[in-house]
């Protein structure tokens, strides 16, 4: 496997928007709007996550979220769909353990791609390494309706990935402006940020709510 030697910096994760298409309907605003308004309040990183959204769709919303990433220098990463990050040239993706494993997704993008794999356990975060990916992804640290039934790892859960990883983490899973502080004052070196959906996107302002947890985030990354 080849490894990417430089475009991803670990400090993009800091706060990192993973967008939710149901919540965005709920709200009344386009997929669009919604990355626009995540981007202006501080959100360092872009996922594309469409479980129910047909390819072509997929593709149409890639390509004008890429627009507005690209103007703002953020990185768009796309979903499980190593297809859709070829074909509307974002910048990586993001995959889960059932997904398409790391090191074949590394094949698929070349060196040049953003490689995000959601790991629980230490063996994952080594098979991640050994892949080629970039980062990891990790959790459920807290319980979320997002993603109902999907087990927990809690703090102590974390903090056992993080010190066996070699990359740089994110961590997922019930974060909001409650708890993101607690995360981040762990104190622990290669975790970056905390990735959100229901924080920011299940909100009647996202521009807001993204505000208010980029500034939480601040003032704990300063304080720890
Ligand atoms: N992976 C683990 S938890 C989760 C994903 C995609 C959902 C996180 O959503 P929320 O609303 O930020 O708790
Ligand atoms: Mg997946």
């Amino acid at each position: 496997s080849f490894r990417r030697k430089d475009a991803f910096n670990p400090s993009d994760l800091f706060l990192y928007a993973v967008t939710d298409s149901g919540m965005n309907k709920k709200w009344g605003r386009s997929m669009v709007d919604a990355v626009a308004e995540a981007i202006q309040g501080g959100a360092t990183i872009v996922q594309l996550r469409e479980k129910d959204v047909e390819t072509r769709d997929f593709l149409e919303t890639a390509k004008s979220c890429l627009v507005v990433c690209r103007s703002h220098g953020v990185p768009l990463l796309i979903n499980d769909r190593i297809d859709v990050a070829l074909a509307s040239d974002a910048d990586g993706v993001h995959v889960g353990q059932s997904d398409m494993p790391a090191t074949v997704a590394r094949t698929l993008l070349g060196p040049e791609k953003i490689i995000g794999v959601s790991c629980k356990t230490v063996e994952q975060a080594q098979q991640a390494w050994i892949g080629g990916a970039d980062y990891i992804g990790c959790g459920g640290v807290y319980s979320t309706n997002t993603k109902a039934n999907n087990p927990t790892i809690g703090l102590d859960g974390l903090k056992t990935v993080c010190s066996a990883s070699k990359l740089p983490v994110v961590t997922i899973g019930g974060i909001n402006a409650s708890n993101a502080g607690t995360v981040m004052e762990m104190g622990v070196p290669n975790l970056k940020g905390v990735a959100v959906v229901s924080a920011l996107f299940d909100r009647e302002n996202v521009l807001a709510e993204t505000k208010k947890l980029h500034a939480l985030l601040m003032e704990a990354s300063s304080s720890s």
